[in-house]
């Protein structure tokens, strides 16, 4: 298949999923066209059938607000047009899917089905914006084709935005041939010299994700045990973040690490990955972390309990709760032998339910699903 892909290219999950499933589809001999402002972050794979091409807004005085929209729509018809697309796959609705659905109305008599994939804030924050809702609401029941990363997630979407469209859940996945312990005991030691446990998080640093309570729930684990947190990704939320640590004078303890592309190997050796979210939807970051043998404590919301089951390969806590959240993460650091069978069962559990071996091939059946529900509308013309 010759598949276009768009989604926010900076760092989110939503642009993580698009690049890994573009990266993957590639590797199984599809055609891959990503279509974006800029190169979708992690897709570092150097394969003749990925193509990145670039939207650029045109700038004119009179554009206080340059229409990122339509320059997408316009580039998404020209690109299907020169290569012969068989579909478009959006990631996150607002506004990809106005674009996609812009690009097939241009399209014409040659068919150019577009699929939408709903990651979550697109829903729960952006789409509950009452001034987002119709034109959100709209655009999924124009989609040829609707999937969201959650069952959650599609709950909710159904019962807010009370949309009539089926919605087929596929969920996130992870590469688990990449995603895997780190044997590698220097990039340990490069922040636990002395053995100490490492606590990680990984996320965007928006507010939603409340990187201040991994910060909170370190301080309280640090009152009982030495121990390192490791902080990768940026955001907003960095410098808050940044002075609560030296506020607590945690700085020797705590490293943040900005943006970093090789996550694999640096969650590889953590014993403990720490989500305290507001809101989430699936939680790919907990996901990967859990391919790495790492437990994970997360709070208790959205699509978080369809990921890390209580007690099992990770705790769940009430989300602000960061007391329950210390005690939980130092039951698990406490005694290593239990933090280890945690993290075995968290890589089981991952490859069991979301390899991408497994899920790849139900984006694929997805999008056969799609392009055969159109041809009869085709032969007919
Ligand atoms: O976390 C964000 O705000 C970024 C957002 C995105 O779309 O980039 O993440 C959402 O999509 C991820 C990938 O599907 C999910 O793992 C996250 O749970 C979801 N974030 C929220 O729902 C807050």
């Amino acid at each position: 298949m010759k598949i276009g892909i768009t989604c926010y290219p900076t760092y989110g999950g939503s642009g993580v999923v698009a690049a890994e499933l573009g990266m993957e589809l590639a590797a199984r001999g599809h055609d891959v066209h990503f279509i974006s402002y800029a190169v979708p972050i992690r897709l570092n794979s150097v394969n003749e059938r990925i193509s990145y091409h670039e939207v650029e807004v045109a700038a004119y005085p009179l554009f206080d607000h340059p229409p990122y929209t339509l320059a997408l729509a316009t580039k998404m018809l020209e690109v299907a047009e020169e290569n012969s697309l068989d579909l478009l796959h959006v990631h996150y609705a607002i506004p990809h899917s106005v674009s996609a659905l812009l690009a097939r109305m241009m399209a014409g008599p040659r068919r150019l089905p577009f699929i939408t994939t709903l990651h979550g804030t697109d829903i729960t924050l952006v789409g509950s914006d009452r001034s987002y809702l119709p034109i959100t609401r709209f655009s999924i029941e124009q989609s040829d084709g609707v999937t969201a990363i959650s069952n959650y997630l599609r709950d909710r979407t159904v019962r807010e935005f009370e949309v009539r469209q089926p919605i087929e859940v596929i969920p996130n996945f992870v590469n688990c041939d990449l995603y895997k312990r780190t044997e590698d005991r220097s990039l340990r030691n490069r922040w636990a010299r002395n053995g100490e446990p490492i606590l990680m998080h990984l996320s965007n640093f928006r507010p939603v994700k409340r990187i201040t309570d991994c910060i909170e729930i370190f301080a309280l684990v640090r009152e009982k045990m030495a121990a390192r947190l490791i902080m990768i990704g940026d955001g907003p939320d960095r410098g808050a973040a940044e002075y609560l640590v030296r506020k607590k004078k945690l700085s020797k303890d705590v490293f943040f690490l900005g943006k970093q592309d090789r996550v694999h190997e640096i969650l590889g050796v953590g014993d403990l990955f720490v989500l305290p979210s507001d809101s989430e939807s699936f939680g790919l970051a907990a996901l990967e972390a859990m391919a790495c043998e790492v437990p994970v404590i997360a709070s208790n919301v959205g699509g978080i309990p369809e990921v890390v089951t209580h007690g099992v390969d990770g705790y769940l806590f009430e989300p602000r709760d960061v007391e329950s959240a210390s005690k939980y993460a130092l039951e698990i650091l406490a005694r290593s032998d239990r933090g280890r069978a945690m993290g075995e069962m968290a890589r089981a559990n991952a490859r069991r339910r979301y390899c991408s071996n497994d899920i790849i091939p139900r984006y694929e059946a997805f999008y056969a699903k799609v392009l055969n529900a159109g041809a009869p509308a085709l032969a007919a013309r």
